[in-house]
Formats: C-alpha cells, sequence, structure tokens
C-alpha cells in the first residue's frame, strides 16, 4: 500500500474489558465490527489512548493486536501504535504487529522524564529501523508535555520511513506551519471537537475516540469541507461538539463504552484505575445516546 492509502477516517479503538481488568474479546470484536459495518470507518487505530493502552502490559497489548487483526482481516487499514516509555518493548511490538501485517505502526513522544530532541529522535530511529514498516509520530502535547516544533518534524521526517504525525493537539498555527513545511508528509488530526478547521487546513485524515459512535458525521464534516460548503460543515461540527462536550462533562471513554453497549455492542468497563460509568453516568449516557446517536 502506497502512504497516500492510508489517509482517511480512523477510529481510535476502544477497547472492552471485563469487570476484574482482563480482556474481553468478543466485545473487542464487536466493537471492531461496529466500526467496520456501522461507521464505515476507513481504518483503527490500535492501542492509543482510547485502547486505554498504557495500562496494559506487553502480552496484553499483543493480544489486542491480534484480535485487532484478526477481526478486521484486510477489509480496513490498521494502524498499531506501539509507543511505550519503554523503548524496548515498543521495538518488540513494532516486530509484532509489522509481522501481523498491520499497515503502519505509530509511537507517542516517550513522556514522563525531560527528554531531549535528540533523545526523542533516537527513540523513533530505534524503533522504525528495527521493522520493514513505516511510522507516524504520535504528538500529543496536553499529556506528555512534549512539544515538537517545525523544524523538529522536518528532522524526524528526514528518515524516509517517518511518514506523517497524528497531531492531537489546538496549535493551529503549528499545524498551518507543518502542512505547508511538509506537503507530502500524512497529518491526521486528533481532536475531533476541533476537525472542522483541521479539514479546512487540508489534512490527511482524522484519528478519533468519538468516531467510534459518531464517524459518519464526522466524515460528513470532511466531505462538505471538501466541496466547500463551510456553512454545513460548521452546523454539523457544532452538533458534533454539542455531543462532545455532553461525552467530556460525563466521562470521556465510559460514556463513549455505554453508548456502544446501548448499541448493542458489548463495550465493556474500563480498566483500572479508570473508572467505569456509574449508574448516575449511565443513566446521562443514556440521555446524551437519545440526543445525538438514535
Ligand atoms: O482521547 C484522546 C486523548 N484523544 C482522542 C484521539 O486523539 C485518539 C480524541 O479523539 C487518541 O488520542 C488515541 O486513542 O490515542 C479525543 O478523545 C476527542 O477529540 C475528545 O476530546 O485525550
Amino acid at each position: 500500500m502506497k502512504n497516500e492509502d492510508l489517509k482517511g477516517l480512523y477510529s481510535a479503538l476502544l477497547i472492552s474489558f471485563n469487570e476484574d481488568g482482563s480482556i474481553n474479546e468478543q466485545g473487542i470484536r464487536e466493537i471492531i465490527r461496529h466500526n467496520i459495518d456501522k461507521m464505515k470507518v476507513d481504518g483503527l487505530y490500535v492501542g492509543g489512548s482510547t485502547g486505554e493502552n498504557f495500562l496494559l502490559s506487553t502480552d496484553e497489548k499483543k493480544r489486542i493486536f491480534e484480535i485487532a487483526k484478526d477481526e478486521a482481516k484486510s477489509d480496513i487499514k490498521l494502524i498499531a501504535q506501539v509507543g511505550s516509555m519503554n523503548v524496548y518493548e515498543a521495538i518488540e511490538l513494532a516486530k509484532f504487529t509489522t509481522d501481523l501485517g498491520y499497515d503502519a505502526i505509530s509511537a507517542v513522544t516517550p513522556f514522563y522524564y525531560k527528554f531531549s530532541f535528540e533523545e526523542i529522535k533516537e527513540y523513533y530511529e530505534m524503533i522504525i529501523n528495527s521493522v520493514d514498516n513505516r511510522l507516524i509520530v504520535y504528538s500529543i502535547p496536553f499529556l506528555t508535555g512534549v512539544n515538537i516544533n517545525v523544524e523538529q518534524f522536518g528532522e524526524l521526517f528526514k528518515n524516509e520511513k517517518i511518514i506523517g504525525v497524528k497531531f492531537t493537539a489546538a496549535d493551529f498555527y503549528l499545524l498551518e506551519r507543518v502542512r505547508k513545511a511538509y506537503p507530502e508528509h500524512l497529518i491526521y488530526a486528533g481532536f475531533d471537537e476541533m476537525m472542522l478547521s483541521a479539514s479546512v487546513l487540508n489534512v490527511d485524515g482524522a484519528i478519533g475516540s468519538t468516531f467510534n459512535l459518531n464517524g459518519i458525521r464526522a466524515r460528513k464534516i470532511v466531505e462538505l469541507v471538501k466541496e466547500g460548503k463551510i456553512d454545513e460543515a460548521r452546523e454539523l461540527q457544532h452538533i458534533t461538539n454539542d455531543f462532545i462536550t455532553d461525552v467530556l462533562n460525563n466521562g470521556l471513554y465510559s460514556t463513549l463504552k455505554t453508548c456502544l453497549e446501548l448499541q448493542g455492542v458489548h463495550a465493556g468497563y474500563s480498566r483500572r484505575p479508570m473508572k467505569s460509568a456509574s449508574e448516575a453516568q449511565k443513566q446521562r449516557a443514556k440521555e446524551i445516546y437519545e440526543k445525538y446517536l438514535k
């Protein structure tokens, strides 16, 4: 597959857990099917924040990557988020998912310690040079505290296997600069509530948690922008953001999971220390579901 074939709308895959925190394989398969059959997404981003990935063991991450590939087969595109504070785990997962046939890997910037850019660059080189695959940088400064500037993106992109960035930030000045500087690289918008503005800046796709439920509306926003129908796109973004605001206020992943359950998809529990929905949150999620998704 050519790099440009990786463009499109990707759900950041939610993961179903059992009450004891173990992986619910059947539930994960149902979430994947729902994304393919009902949300009609172009691909899945597996192992991201939405997948509660940073709370899991290496074996659990591997199992989820296996399940996703087995269920999705080659029906849609698959990107594996393998980034980890432990670069050797990231390399192991990069090899594992490349062998499984994932179309690309992605890695979050290393966090917690204040790494220099040289260290961050080496981390990416170590991961991507260990496999015959391509890599999408996962930049999410509000969670990692790591900011990459335009020139630094250029440094990373000097490696031709580093083909793009998942840009989860509200910095539209930086997004515009990166778009202009690197027209051949793939940029995925990471904040669903800002998709209209990102689309106007001509991103190549989007990766989002809310697409697990709001995928059809999200795609419509992108299409309307492409057709130059900005007023209509803005109206849809307003509705989308009413939905996202209510979801964020009620608890992001637990509310999305409850909404999936209401559609008959066994999205299950969250992984501790992440809290699952309380009875009150479930009730509120039901109202959100009825208002925006029914
Ligand atoms: O959930 C987060 C992190 N971000 C996601 C998205 O960037 C996917 C975004 O969709 C992602 O980061 C991942 O799974 O790795 C938001 O949930 C959404 O815009 C609501 O704010 O905060």
